[in-house]
C-alpha cells in the first residue's frame, strides 16, 4: 500500500503529464495553422507519450492501492512566435518535470518505497531523453535562422518520428492511441 503522502505526490504528477500532453496538443494546433505538418506530428508523438507517461502513474497508484484523483487542467498558451520559442517552451517545460520527478523518487527513498523508486527510475531516465530531444531541435532551429530553406528542411525530418508505446504497465489502457 503506498502512502497518503506519496498518493498524493504522484496524483499532482499524473495530472502535470497529462497537463504537459495538453501543452503539446494545442503546439500540434498551432503547427497546423501554420502548414508545418512535420512540427505538427512530433508534437502529436509527444502528445501521445505524456498521456501514457501520466496513465502509467494512474495504473501503478490503483496497483498499490491508492486513490487516483484527477484534477482540473489549466488551459495552455494558444501560439507561439516561432518553432523556436515553442521547442524552447518545451524545453523549460521538461527541465521542471525533471525536478518534480527527482522530488518523487527523493520522497520514494526518504519513505523507503523500493516498489516506487523501482518504477520511478523509468521516468527519470526517460526525462534524459525529453531535454536531450528538445534541446537538439533548439540547436538546429537557431541554425535555421540564418540560412533560408532549412525550417522546410527540418519540417520534413520531425514528419517522420513515429509513436512507440512507452514500457510502462498501462493496465490495459490504451490512451497512446488515441489519433
Ligand atoms: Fe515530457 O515527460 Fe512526461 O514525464
Amino acid at each position: 500500500m503506498i502512502s497518503k503522502k506519496l498518493e498524493k505526490v504522484l496524483n499532482d504528477q499524473l495530472n502535470f503529464e497529462y497537463y504537459s500532453a495538453y501543452i503539446y496538443f494545442s503546439m500540434v494546433a498551432h503547427f497546423k495553422s501554420e502548414g508545418l505538418m512535420g512540427f505538427a506530428n512530433w508534437m502529436h508523438v509527444q502528445t501521445q507519450e505524456e498521456l501514457c507517461h501520466g496513465t502509467g502513474m494512474y495504473n501503478y497508484l490503483i496497483q498499490r492501492g491508492g486513490k487516483v484523483a484527477l484534477h482540473q487542467i489549466p488551459a495552455p498558451p494558444l501560439s507561439w512566435k516561432s518553432p523556436l520559442a515553442a521547442f524552447q517552451n518545451a524545453y523549460e517545460h521538461e527541465c521542471i518535470v525533471t525536478k518534480r520527478i527527482h522530488n518523487i523518487a527523493a520522497m520514494a527513498a526518504d519513505e523507503k518505497d523500493f516498489a516506487l523508486s523501482n518504477f520511478i527510475q523509468w521516468y527519470v531516465s526517460e526525462q534524459v531523453e525529453e531535454e536531450a530531444n528538445a534541446l537538439e531541435i533548439i540547436g538546429q532551429l537557431k541554425m535555421a535562422e540564418k540560412a533560408s530553406g532549412a525550417l522546410f528542411m527540418i519540417d520534413k525530418d520531425l514528419a517522420v518520428r513515429a509513436f512507440v508505446m512507452p514500457p510502462i504497465p498501462m493496465g490495459g489502457l490504451t490512451p497512446g492511441a488515441v489519433a
